[in-house]
């Protein structure tokens, strides 16, 4: 059976710190979407473990970790993480790690793509709406542009890369040459659009020669990997990446990354047949934050902001970009709950508002007095939602040492049941740290 972790807001609710306590009794953790734009944190024994490309199981020795064909993946970016985590002492990666031949490559030239494209946005004059960027705040790392590429049936698989490698039945030269082709083809449409910029293909073309015998032994055919792992009744964990809110198909477009990142995204991303989804774990952050433009509705500019942002240290594992925040949105987390499904929740950093007198909770949107019936699909009217809020007691004490959940404070639990009745889905954990040792079970 399969288990996954989702992010249910916009991102960075701490599912890579749950990821982590999860494997230990985890036989194969899988990234099912995104790519190096994610930022997945884990603290063990002082330890800081920031993952990008690479699923967070690695932490843990004795699990085998799966990129899924519905990942895009910067080769360069895969074999840096994967040293810099051998540096900190992280055992035999090389040969736990597998990578599916049907996940398209991101080349440098889709980053520098990414970038341009931000930068057309930025200046665009045509822009109707000045309270509003067109600019998305991507995170440059060429998540839009592979995507596009991919679903313009131009993009270029891990297997194209090591073709011929390991059967006779394939030239090896002849499958190089095919590579080659393919990638200036694509490089070509792009100079098209974009005219001719500075780039050295040839340099990056001999690298990808170098990357083929490097990876060749963890690239497997994921659909026959994860269906035997289900036949051998092996333990599988799908670590979700981004967030709901972030979704191509549910978020806040077109303020979102290139992927389906709810649950509809591990189907299609790993060939997992819905049957065999066990556990639907939400990760949600106590308050709300945001990196990127786009709308936000229980956005705090202000002290309640600022304080949130600098004790919870919200600043983006990938470009260090400070985090907008807000307090908790039980508007969005109702809508993300009905598309995702969460059989339970984690609930983290509620030691972030322990010196808060006051908690605010927005619980619906309203426009001209009446009440939303759903989440909104035009950010126009978004722009325009009123949120209603409710005002709960803080706990003003320090709840970073408690090590067992009877023992949080009677506001802290109030808080927590608030959440809990309002989206009817039990709350399984609570975050009071960035550590492993700092969670709490709720019985
Ligand atoms: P992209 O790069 O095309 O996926 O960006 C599109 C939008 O998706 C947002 N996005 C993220 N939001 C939260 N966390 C992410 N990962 C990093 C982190 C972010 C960072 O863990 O902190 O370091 O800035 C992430 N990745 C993408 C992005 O901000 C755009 O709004
Ligand atoms: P992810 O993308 O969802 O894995 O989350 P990130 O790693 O991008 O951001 C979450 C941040 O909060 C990381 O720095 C974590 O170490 C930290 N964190 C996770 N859980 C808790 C918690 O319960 N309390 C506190 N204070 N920090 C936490
Ligand atoms: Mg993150």
């Amino acid at each position: 059976m399969a288990n996954v972790v989702l992010g249910s807001q916009w991102g960075d609710e701490g599912k890579g710190k749950l990821v982590d306590i999860l494997c230990n009794e985890i036989d194969v953790c899988c990234r099912c979407a995104g790519g190096n734009n994610a930022g997945h944190t884990i603290v063990v024994n002082n330890i800081k473990y920031d993952f990008h490309m690479l699923p967070s199981g690695l932490v843990n020795p004795n699990c085998l970790n799966l990129i899924g064909n519905g990942v895009v993946i910067h080769l360069k970016s895969l074999l840096l993480e994967l040293n810099n985590l051998k540096e900190k002492g992280l055992k035999n990666c090389d040969e736990r790690l597998f990578i599916s031949s049907r996940a398209h490559l991101v080349f440098d030239f889709h980053q520098k793509l990414d970038n341009l494209n931000e930068l057309h946005l930025s200046n665009d004059s045509t822009n109707a709406n000045k309270k509003q960027t067109l600019k998305i705040g991507t995170t440059g790392k060429g998540i839009g542009p592979t995507y596009s590429t991919k679903a313009s049936r131009s993009g270029i698989r891990v297997h194209h890369l090591i073709s011929g490698l390991n059967s006779d039945a394939v030239d090896e030269n002849e499958a190089w040459k095919e590579f080659e082709s393919k990638y200036y083809r694509l490089l070509n449409s792009f100079y098209k659009i974009y005219g001719k910029f500075e780039y050295d293909p040839v340099e990056e073309l001999a690298r990808f020669k170098s990357y083929r015998s490097i990876i060749n032994l963890m690239v497997v055919d994921s659909t026959h990997f994860v269906h035997t792992a289900l036949a051998d009744k092996k333990r599988i964990l799908v670590e979700g990446a981004n967030a709901l809110m972030l979704d191509i198909d549910f978020g806040t477009y077109p303020y979102v990354t290139s992927s389906n990142t709810g649950i509809g995204g591990v189907i299609t991303g790993l060939g997992i047949p819905p049957k065999a989804i066990n556990n639907i774990y939400g990760v949600v952050k106590a308050y709300t934050t945001r990196v990127g433009e786009g709308p936000f509705p229980t956005e705090q500019l202000n002290d309640d902001g600022n304080k949130l942002q600098s004790i919870g240290a919200e600043f983006g594992v990938t470009t260090g970009r400070k985090r907008r925040c807000g307090w908790l949105d039980l508007v969005v987390l109702k809508y993300s709950t009905l598309i995702n499904g969460y059989t339970s929740l984690n609930i983290t950093k509620l030691d972030v508002l322990d010196t808060f007198k006051e908690i605010k909770v927005g619980i619906a949107y309203k426009i001209d007095g009446k009440t939303l019936d759903s989440f909104p699909d035009d950010l126009n009217l978004l722009e325009k939602v009123e949120v209603e809020y409710v005002t709960l007691d803080g706990w003003n004490q320090d709840i970073t040492q408690i090590k067992s959940y009877d023992d949080l404070p009677q506001n802290a639990k109030s808080y927590l049941k608030y959440i809990e009745t309002f989206l009817n889905v039990p709350i399984q954990w609570v975050g009071t740290g960035p550590s492993r040792d700092s969670m709490l079970y709720k019985p």
